[in-house]
């Protein structure tokens, strides 16, 4: 293998001086300071008992106090943006009414911060940490939560839209759907299949409802955020079933944005689930709104085949679960894998790139996530050599500017994420952050990647 700085440099040669590239994090996952802000729906998740190793969303990253130094950290790896997500429960404690004002505080220091090193603020509306107080009246499955998500995207934009480049509203609701609602593997761990597919409703009116309340506060740039990805049958059985899994993670969330509506296929597969009786005409149209652009969350593609006697998918045994009406089926990634077990191919990606392209033309798309948890991941003498992201940063990169050379109007990258940090119900066993941070002392190391993008956006 070329060594890694080669590689650097060859990939440096073929990225566009005006392609975004930035890193990203969460709220949940980084900030801390649970007393600063109202309860969120996944501290009543970690309560429970729900987080693999106990954490609980304090300190996280304990990012609200040290603001200032991650700043810093950011401008010296010299990325051009940087992706956040505001924490509604910061915002307003219960979700509506009375401002907070130290929450306020904090996102205008962080954008304010950003600005002043030459960094673009791109901030999603919502990442997963929805209030408590709305969590109990049923969370995306409570009819009026469209309209208080929109009245919370409304706050934003009155508070920050002068400074902030790039709104997306959600990010991956398949995941806050199925993940959430459908089984109990995220917050709230609604375990109800029929209940995933009515949260998956409402968080696309949400987003409909955001998008125009974020323009009519004067938003501009304002997009969405899909976990999309390639699904792949490795056998003539499985066609039909990967091509309703490409309904229910792609085109369920896709094709209303396009304005194509709710896919007819997987109304179909899952009538014995849900009678859909929630979907709106009049609310289609307003989930159609067009977007400016399209964030694409990849990691990993979907590899099926049909079952045998024996198992050999990883995660066979919660396989159908997030995709409620799905015959089985055994899920088999390939070597090598992340350590989440999810199988490293960066052709996938392009491919992801080009269909999405083709579903929704004329939208400017973004990679907004892209990164692994590695083994590799251990401080030793002050160091993380962490060469498996590496490799894994510079084919994915080249995987996404493959698309772009193809065609695809792709205007930026994002890696995930900027810090160790809450893998949601993983706690801290997983970490896919670029920067090392020490659970114990809360110190920042960058990792061999991190000065892998420093050195790569010094030499574009
Ligand atoms: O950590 C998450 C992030 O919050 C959303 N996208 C996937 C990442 C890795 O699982």
């Amino acid at each position: 293998m070329t060594n890694v700085s080669d590689r650097i440099a060859k990939l440096a040669a073929r990225l566009p001086k005006d392609f975004v590239v930035g890193t990203a994090t969460s709220s949940w996952q980084i900030e801390g300071n649970l007393a600063g802000r109202g309860s969120s729906i996944w501290e009543d998740f970690a309560k429970a008992g729900h987080i693999k190793d106990g954490s609980t969303g304090e300190p996280a990253c304990d990012h609200v106090n040290r603001v200032d130094e991650d700043l810093e950290l950011l401008k010296w790896l010299g990325f051009d943006s940087y992706r956040f997500s505001f924490s509604w429960p910061r915002i307003m404690r219960t979700g509506e009414g009375a401002l907070n004002p130290e929450g306020i505080d904090f996102y205008d220091r962080l954008i304010d911060g950003l600005l002043e090193r030459g960094i673009k603020p791109a901030a999603t509306v919502y990442h997963w940490d929805l209030p408590s107080t709305f969590g109990d009246k049923g969370g995306w499955t409570w009819e009026p939560i469209a309209d208080k998500f929109a009245d919370y995207a409304a706050v934003l934009a009155t508070k920050f839209a002068d400074r902030v480049d790039s709104w997306a509203t959600l990010n991956e609701p398949w995941v806050s759907s199925f993940l959430g609602y459908a089984t109990d593997i995220h917050a709230p761990g609604a375990n109800d299949q029929a209940k995933g597919f009515e949260a998956a409703y409402r968080l696309l009116l949400g987003h409909g409802r955001g998008i125009e309340a974020l323009r009519a506060n004067g938003a501009k740039n304002t997009g969405l955020v899909l976990n999309l990805t390639t699904m792949i049958a490795e056998d003539e059985g499985t066609k039909d079933a990967a091509w309703l899994m490409d309904g229910l993670q792609n085109r369920l969330f896709l094709d209303p944005v396009a304005g194509r509506g709710i896919p007819a296929d997987v109304v179909e597969a899952t009538r014995h689930i849900t009678d859909w009786s929630f979907v709106k005409e009049s609310e289609l149209a307003e989930i159609a709104t067009p977007v400016d652009w399209l964030g694409i969350n990849y990691y990993t593609p979907n590899r099926i085949e049909s079952p045998s006697e024996t198992d050999k998918g990883f995660i066979v045994g919660q396989n159908t679960d997030v995709y409620p009406g799905m015959p089985p089926v055994n899920f088999v990634p390939r070597e090598p894998r992340t350590n989440m077990g999810w199988e490293i191919d960066a052709s996938s990606m392009t491919t992801t790139l080009q269909q999405t392209s083709e579903r929704l033309p004329g939208v400017p798309l973004y990679v907004t996530e892209n990164g692994g948890a590695f083994k590799d991941d251990q401080l030793t003498d002050g160091f993380v050599n962490d060469q498996d992201r590496m490799d894994y940063y510079l084919n994915h990169i080249n995987a996404a500017l493959d698309a772009r050379d193809g065609g695809v109007d792709l205007r930026g990258y994002y890696a995930w994420s900027m810090f160790d940090n809450l893998e949601w119900a993983e706690g801290w066993k997983m970490t896919f952050g670029i920067v090392h941070v020490n659970q114990q002392t809360m110190e920042r190391t960058p990792k061999a990647s991190a000065r892998m993008f420093k050195q790569l956006l010094e030499q574009r």
